[in-house]
């Protein structure tokens, strides 16, 4: 029975097919299976998409490269994704591949009705085009004149009549869009970066290229055959002609989208592009854009000229696909970067999944074996236990926000709550004691507490560990499903009295890594070999960051952080506060940031009015007693104090730092 009727398309970006799968696409791809699967699962109407984008210069080059008409290298790459995320079990309910006649179809209907709306033009496009990114760059962008600021390769100067899609009308509607739905980007912090760049003004984009063929035709009517469309354009359509957009529409009523997830990279062609073509098209937005980190390997990016690139089966077979799964998902805050390693899949899979879990599915078998034959029954829990369950029902009503407002680490974190609800409750009730002193009934109802514990969590946690949790459930005597899900997670219903299945111990310890070849460079092995080499000052230099626990970083990292010069153009204290200035710095940009400081135990608000300070500019904003900070100065703090960091000489309000 559900509960709900509420729909929920779920989308994935859809993959180049220049390469086959790593673990960045296999993030993205597991996290929109689990919101699917949470979303059946609540009784949505769910509908789940993921493909691949054939088109375009870059894979017609790729099958230059091989030798391979570049159909067939599609059809081979394609598959090679497909037969990945059958054998990850992702429940997809589409896959589209940018080749699909209807697709295509459904291309050349936008296009057609997007020039009827007055919104498509022809001109000549001269710049700056890089094929890896697919995409044209101002010169003033490029790195050295001629290097893409994206990916840093080589881009190569195009002149050719084009058709424009009037980008540059949409500029005020999607702010406008931006400022009424707060949410429509997700995380947060990552909207102000799209609202920034809107803001910095949007100038048409030359959506059709005449230089290659390896795309979708311009429609008949336009009767300019050697035109192909833009394949970003071609690409983000295909959210809609998944749903027969163009051609039967069958499904679409499905649209607009709940969920749209994508990688950081290409933020700016979903939160404008996109958004501008459906406001083009009359058409809905979708509810939200969702945008993750990325993945590095061991500290670094994966690249295959580094041969460091991280193949999802490979881990997958090796540590667990449903490990695997969980330790994408917890490990990371949606929207960081985050770090794969094995030593961190290690501490995952032995910690929260073995201690807390495992070791709970362990101890219930034993103890019900010991004392009941097995045999569980709720009938008592709430008459010994209710405080524990009142714990356990307080987390599980806190975690469908979370899920559905991208917080997946945090929905798995307090998730894990119970779980030590339950681990505390047989270290202090003690069943063996129980059972000496004849309390029987007591020791059933805590073995009760725990199986239905037990229950709950495995419901709320088989969108993310579904294969896992159906053995969990197997063992408990029931199966996961929007009944169970709304009498157990939803609501306070315990388990019927069962026979508890014994099982297998479901994540045996892993001592160490698992993959030889994968095996990161240890830290020990890199001094020992460091000692070998002749420059002895290099080394030391090493040792004493190590040993003062200074974290060497890449200069491209250093760079990751903006430290501008600011002025503080307002300055007063924050009342109540002994230790907050409420500052009002210029740094360049329209208005001034404001920023709440720790420092009035050393300035008062006059000493810090019209001076310079030195901040850190793409800080996450913070509140401070109730005030927001949006950015944060430097300053050294030694016995004698603290001091503010300052230009050496004034310099204007906004000038890099680096
Ligand atoms: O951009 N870490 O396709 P693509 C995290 N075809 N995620 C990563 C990642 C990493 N290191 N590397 C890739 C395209 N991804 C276009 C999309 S949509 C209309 C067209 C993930 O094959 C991430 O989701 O380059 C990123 O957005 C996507 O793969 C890019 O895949």
């Amino acid at each position: 029975m559900s509960n709900t009727c509420e729909k929920a398309y779920i989308t994935t970006p859809i993959y180049y097919v220049n390469d086959i799968a790593h673990i960045g696409h296999a993030y993205t791809t597991i996290i929109a299976d689990t919101l699917a699967r949470y979303s059946r699962m609540m009784g949505m109407e769910t509908f789940f998409l993921t493909g691949t984008d054939e088109h375009g210069q870059k894979i017609e080059e790729a099958a230059k490269s091989r030798n391979k008409s570049t159909q067939a290298y599609a059809d081979e790459i394609s598959a090679t994704f497909k037969t990945l995320w059958d054998d990850f079990d992702i429940s997809y309910d589409k896959f589209i591949r940018t080749t699909d006649a209807d697709h295509m179809k459904g291309v050349q209907k936008a296009f057609t009705d997007m020039h009827a709306k007055g919104d498509i033009y022809k001109d000549t496009y001269k710049g700056h085009y890089c094929i890896s990114c697919e995409t044209f760059f101002p010169a003033i962008q490029l790195v050295d004149d001629e290097f893409c600021p994206e990916c840093g390769k080589s881009t190569t100067v195009v002149e050719e009549e084009s058709y424009f899609f009037r980008l540059s009308n949409y500029q005020d509607k999607l702010l406008q869009y931006y400022e009424d739905n707060p949410d429509f980007i997700l995380p947060r912090s990552k909207r102000n970066e799209v609202i920034r760049f809107v803001e910095g003004g949007l100038t048409d984009l030359s959506i059709t290229r005449t230089s290659f063929d390896w795309g979708v035709k311009l429609p008949k009517e336009f009767n300019d055959p050697k035109h192909v469309m833009y394949v970003w354009l071609d690409a983000l359509m295909n959210y809609l002609t998944a749903l027969g957009y163009g051609t039967d529409d069958a499904n679409i009523e499905q649209w607009p989208a709940r969920i749209q997830l994508i990688g950081k990279d290409i933020l700016r062609f979903h939160a404008i592009y996109w958004p501008a073509f459906l406001m083009s098209l009359d058409l809905p937005l979708p509810k939200h854009i969702a945008a993750h980190g990325w993945w590095t390997r061991d500290g670094e990016k994966m690249s295959k000229s580094k041969g460091n690139v991280v193949n999802p089966r490979e881990v997958a077979d090796a540590y667990g696909l449903d490990n695997f799964r969980y330790f994408m998902l917890r490990e990371v805050p949606f929207g960081g970067d985050g770090d794969f390693s094995q030593k961190a899949l290690i501490d995952r899979i032995n910690s929260d999944l073995g201690n807390d879990l495992g070791n709970l599915m362990n101890r219930v078998i034993g103890m019900s074996g010991k004392y009941f034959d097995g045999k569980i029954d709720s009938a008592n829990v709430a008459k010994y236990y209710q405080s524990e369950l009142d714990e356990v029902h307080a987390s599980l009503n806190k975690l469908e926000p979370l899920l559905f407002e991208m917080q997946i680490h945090r929905y798995l974190e307090e998730l894990w709550r119970p779980l030590t609800v339950a681990n505390k409750a047989i270290d202090m009730y003690q069943p063996w004691t129980l059972m000496k002193e004849g309390k029987e009934e007591e020791a059933m109802a805590l073995n009760g507490l725990i199986a239905a514990i037990l229950a709950k969590v495995s419901i709320m946690l088989e969108p993310v560990m579904p294969a896992v949790c159906a053995k969990i459930s197997k063992a408990l005597g029931f199966e996961i499903n929007n009944d169970t899900w709304t009498r157990m997670a939803k609501g306070t219903d315990l388990l019927e009295p069962f026979t508890l299945e014994k099982i297998d111990p479901l994540f045996p310890r892993i001592e160490e890594p698992l993959l030889e070849q994968m095996e990161p460079i240890d830290k020990k092995e890199s001094s020992k070999k460091s000692e070998k080499k002749s420059d002895k000052n290099e080394d030391k230099k090493e040792d004493k960051n190590e040993a003062e626990g200074i974290a060497l970083i890449g200069i491209d990292q250093f760079f990751q952080t903006s430290l501008k010069v600011g002025t503080v153009v307002q300055a007063e204290e924050v009342p109540k506060s002994k230790k907050l200035l409420l500052l009002q710095v210029d740094v360049g940009e329209d208005e001034p940031r404001q920023v709440v400081a720790g420092i009035k135990e050393w300035y008062s608000a006059e000493d810090m009015l019209n001076t310079q300070v030195c901040v850190v500019a793409n800080l996450k904003p913070a509140k401070l007693m109730g005030y927001k900070s949006e950015g944060m100065l430097l300053a050294a703090k030694d016995e004698d104090g603290l001091c503010m960091v300052r230009p050496e000489k004034p310099k204007t309000a906004g000038t890099n730092i680096g």
